[in-house]
């Protein structure tokens, strides 16, 4: 066959075939088929042996326009085709930025966690440090070593807690304190916070494990105005400098004086409201200079050292803090309540 025909018909053939071409898989097998090692386009330069002298450069001139054209038909397509298929690829991926986000819903510290954390840190600023005991405890360290009598209604089965005639959960942190005492030297400082339990059922304002937090201060010369001084400092910062403060005689059997400390209720500015009771002020802790038979019981000299302590529930401390009046709400998760802090 006449080589100028063949590549007439390779021209027109290759024409109808690239303008069908649907995809780019399909125009790489028609590169191939046409411009590739083995292609149509090489086979005729395959051939030229066969062409007589004077025909060579005539073929050749054709073949070369030929394969010129098909590449340039090529390059057209292939870049046509990637731009649709760009095109469609965003289309697909098109991101809707005016749609809502997803809310994810983080945790949050509960406002207990939040406030005693807060506790602390001031405790640790004033040169406390934090001590931790067991929550098994014995009857000596939860009530013997404090000077609580064997009679005393707080050892009751009704209020406290029995493991068996050995143990029992401790009622208090002061345990925790005693165990300092015995195995350290004064000055002691130190902040005990902590889970205690009681023989409660559980209702609305009882619960059979809360958590207190008690300091002790013991070295020479401690004397009731220290304990007066850093009570201040506490309730000032945590509760406001405008808050009143009020020391009330009171009675513990481990605290000789003892007194308990009222703020002047925050909600009413002492007025009376049914926060206070309409009292105009709100009990904040308990506290006192620690007893001479305490001090005696944990291997103290009560003619050397001297000391004081107190205690107080971290409900009351938010209570206080946050106005709230119903306990019950620091305990129920809600989540609207407790993301107001
Ligand atoms: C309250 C009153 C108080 C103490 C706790 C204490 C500890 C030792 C020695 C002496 Cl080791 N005292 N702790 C003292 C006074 C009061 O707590 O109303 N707590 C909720």
């Amino acid at each position: 066959m006449d080589l100028l025909k063949e590549i007439k018909k390779i021209e027109s053939e290759a024409q109808e075939k690239f303008k069908k071409v649907e995809n780019l898989k399909r125009l790489e097998k028609l590169r191939v088929k046409y411009l590739g090692k083995k292609g149509k386009i090489a086979q005729i330069f395959s051939k030229m042996g066969q062409v007589a002298d004077e025909q060579k450069p005539i073929v050749g001139k054709e073949t070369n326009i030929l394969k010129n054209k098909i590449q340039k038909l090529y390059n057209q397509l292939k870049e046509e085709k990637e731009k649709e298929l760009k095109a469609e690829k965003l289309k697909s991926e098109t991101i809707d930025v005016t749609l809502p986000g997803n809310k994810v819903d983080v945790g949050h510290k509960n406002p207990f966690t939040h406030i005693i954390d807060e506790v602390v840190e001031l405790f640790l600023g004033m040169g406390f440090s934090i001590e931790e005991g067991p929550e098994v405890e014995t009857e000596y360290y939860n009530f013997e070593a404090l000077n609580i009598p064997k009679d005393h209604p707080a050892r009751d089965l009704q209020d406290t807690l029995y493991i068996d005639d050995q143990y029992l959960l401790r009622t208090h942190t002061s345990p925790v304190q005693i165990r300092t005492m015995e195995k350290e030297e004064p000055p002691i400082k130190i902040i005990a916070p902590g889970r205690v339990y009681r023989s409660d059922e559980l209702d609305a304002s009882h619960s059979p494990n809360f958590h207190q937090i008690e300091g002790l201060v013991i070295d020479k010369d401690i004397s009731f105005s220290d304990l007066k001084g850093v009570i201040e400092i506490f309730i000032h910062e945590i509760y406001g400098k405008e808050r009143k403060i009020r020391f009330r005689p009171s009675y513990f059997p481990f605290t000789e004086p003892s007194a308990e400390v009222d703020v002047s209720c925050n909600v009413c500015k002492g007025k009376g409201c049914s926060l206070c009771s309409y009292t105009g002020w709100v009990e904040v802790l308990g506290s006192g200079m620690v007893h001479p038979n305490v001090l005696k019981m944990s291997g103290l000299d009560p003619d050397i050292y001297s000391g004081f302590a107190f205690g107080m529930g971290w409900d009351r401390i938010a209570m206080l803090k946050y106005d709230i009046d119903d306990i019950r709400v620091l305990y129920e998760n809600d989540k609207r309540f407790i993301h107001q802090f």
